[in-house]
């Protein structure tokens, strides 16, 4: 398990890489160049100023979250040629930093999508919180004004640019199935695996968060089923996948356990969190404890110990507490403790094996 921390950038982020570097078992940043525009190439000086300040501190630079993809490719229209063009430009440029996984994701229009990003939990700490039904069964017109004026919802993982689009977006995808989603990203990974496996760089897919359709958009990466049809596209060792509990766990059909035993292997990168699921379907981000949230979040690790994951872990979210003001989710201390925790979970896994008990 190669422990890595998510971090935004110079000036795009309140956590300093000098604290980061006080967490104990920390071996990486994973990074990304958060003020490019979807779609863009990521040029040779940008990636490398940004890799030699990562490396200025001895963590390694070797998992980039996220390169984006860009709306035509996920629509399939007449401009993917394009972007997907300059998508393989910046796999072969961040392959001549060594990078070696990108993760991405295929979710149209929105990436993960929570209704509050405060929420108080009990402790006093505070969270970032999905109600099904702010954000599920409203009216679509109603919820493209909502969006234009940017007004109810705030969507960390969005890229701003899109609010100026929204209505034609959505008028874009409204004739979009599911099937031809899977299309096009087939289409998408026939055309780029070449170029990664050449660059020596794993593509990891990034699942749907939540994993199941919202406003009305078909979402595919969801489960089980899905991810053995992602591999079933190609079985090029660059096709991969970044393993998320949360967003995987938030459908409490999904087993995560099982699922990390049947798909760590196919997984370069690996995010774990918990998160607390209500009877009515919403649910809460909580401490990576096992015991604080509905996801086993113990019995995961013990699977990654038992195979001996040598792929690239990361907390993923956590909660705001003891007063820190940082990015929603991304805070030095919540995510320093899920560290902790993750780590002295593996050192017992490991050592239990180690003793043959
Ligand atoms: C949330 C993250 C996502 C992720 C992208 C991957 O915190 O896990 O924003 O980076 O969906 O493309």
């Amino acid at each position: 398990m190669n422990m890595t921390f998510r971090w935004f950038g110079r000036g795009n982020d309140t956590v300093q890489l000098e604290h980061v570097k006080q967490i104990p078992g920390v071996k990486g940043i994973v990074w990304g160049l958060h003020q490019k525009a979807v779609g863009e190439v990521w040029e040779k000086h940008e990636i490398e100023s940004e890799v030699n300040y990562i490396r200025s501190f001895g963590f390694h630079a070797d998992v980039v979250e996220s390169v984006n993809i860009h709306e035509s490719i996920k629509l399939g229209n007449a401009e993917r040629s394009r972007y997907i063009e300059n998508y393989k430009q910046t796999i072969r440029n961040l392959g001549g930093f060594g990078v070696k996984v990108i993760c991405y994701n295929f979710m149209p229009i929105f990436d993960w999508t929570r209704s509050e990003l405060f929420r108080a939990l009990p402790d006093g700490s505070t969270s970032m919180f999905y109600e099904k039904e702010k954000v599920e069964n409203r009216d679509p017109q109603e919820l493209i004004e909502t969006f234009s004026n940017y007004s109810d919802f705030t969507l960390p993982g969005w890229e701003p640019e899109k609010i100026g689009r929204i209505k034609e977006l959505f008028a874009a995808y409204r004739e979009l199935t599911e099937e031809d989603l899977w299309n096009n990203l087939a289409y998408f990974l026939y055309e780029i695996l070449p170029v990664a496996e050449e660059a020596g760089i794993k593509m990891a897919i990034h699942p749907d968060d939540p994993p199941w359709s919202i406003f009305g958009l078909p979402r595919i990466i969801t489960g089980k089923e899905s991810l053995e049809r992602l591999q079933k596209i190609s079985d090029s060792p660059s096709n991969g996948i970044t393993f998320c509990t949360g967003s995987l766990g938030s459908n409490s059909d999904n087993n995560i356990v099982e699922l990390a035993a049947d798909f760590a292997e196919r997984s370069p990168f690996t995010h774990i969190r918990n998160i607390k699921i209500f009877e009515n379907g919403d649910f809460i981000e909580t401490s990576h404890l096992s015991s604080d949230g509905s996801l086993d979040i113990k019995g995961v690790v013990k699977v990654l110990s038992d195979s001996q994951y040598d792929g690239y872990v990361r907390p993923d979210h956590g909660r705001h507490i003891w007063g820190e003001k940082c990015r929603p989710g991304y805070g030095l201390y919540d995510r320093a403790l899920g560290i902790m925790h993750l780590l002295g979970l593996w050192d017992a896994y490991q050592t239990v094996k180690q003793e043959g008990k």
